[in-house]
């Protein structure tokens, strides 16, 4: 029998060429890129816990309480606000629950949206647990695969500023991934979600008083 083709169970899905970065410092260089009041959200756990420390704009949403929701939630600001530029982070885990939304994001293709993947291969905020993508799944060959064909994994942190720098005047939703290390996300996030609400409303200019 001839020897199966493509990546075996238990060898690493990311390019082997991309450093491990750190999440806050990412983190910090996507918001020292933007100057128009983009819209950023968040996901669950140490994503949104980062985006917390690296500046608290007033648009920025942060969820609470249920994974994969980011990018969903991105893609509704997105449509809804088609002149404003919007950014979603999210952890490998909590996209892999999700992987629906590449799809409606993909046939949507709002020319707005920039979705960044930070993928530390684990389950980090509930211990630690092993994701499939530490292994065999390469999120971005899944999300050209549901037709986001401007994703690409960032090999450095130049590399990741650069392609910021190019989504965020983009024509296609784009795609981001960065491998990172296991550092927790930084503690001090406000948990009260009609606050967050209320003031990312105001951020965005949907609620005035
Ligand atoms: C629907 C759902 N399932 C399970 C959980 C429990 N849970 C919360 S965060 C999390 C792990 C998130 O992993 P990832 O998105 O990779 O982020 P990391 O913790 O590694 O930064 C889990 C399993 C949850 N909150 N919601």
């Amino acid at each position: 029998m001839s020897k199966p083709k493509g990546k075996m169970p238990g060898t690493p899905a990311r390019p082997s060429n991309a450093k491990t970065m750190n999440r806050l410092d990412l983190t910090r260089r996507l918001l020292a890129r933007l100057g128009h009041e983009e819209a950023v959200i968040a996901g669950i756990g140490n994503t949104n816990f980062d985006l917390w420390a690296a500046g608290q704009r007033a648009q920025n949403f942060y969820m609470l309480g249920s994974m994969g929701l980011a990018f969903p939630i991105a893609l509704g600001v997105a449509i809804a606000q088609p002149q404003r530029r919007v950014v979603a982070i999210e952890g490998d885990g909590s996209l892999l629950m999700q992987l629906g939304c590449l799809t409606t994001i993909a046939a949507q293709a709002p020319r707005n949206l920039t979705l960044i993947v930070m993928d530390n291969g684990i389950y980090q905020i509930t211990g630690g647990q092993p994701t499939p993508a530490a292994a065999v799944s390469d999120i971005v060959a899944i999300a050209r695969g549901c037709g986001l064909s401007e994703s690409a994994w960032a090999l450095d942190e130049e590399d990741f500023e650069r392609l910021v720098a190019s989504a965020l005047s983009a024509r296609k939703p784009v795609l981001i991934a960065g491998r990172i290390d296991d550092s927790p996300g930084a503690e001090g996030i406000s948990r009260d979600p009609v606050q967050i609400r209320e003031r990312f409303m105001r951020g965005i200019g949907v609620r005035t008083c």
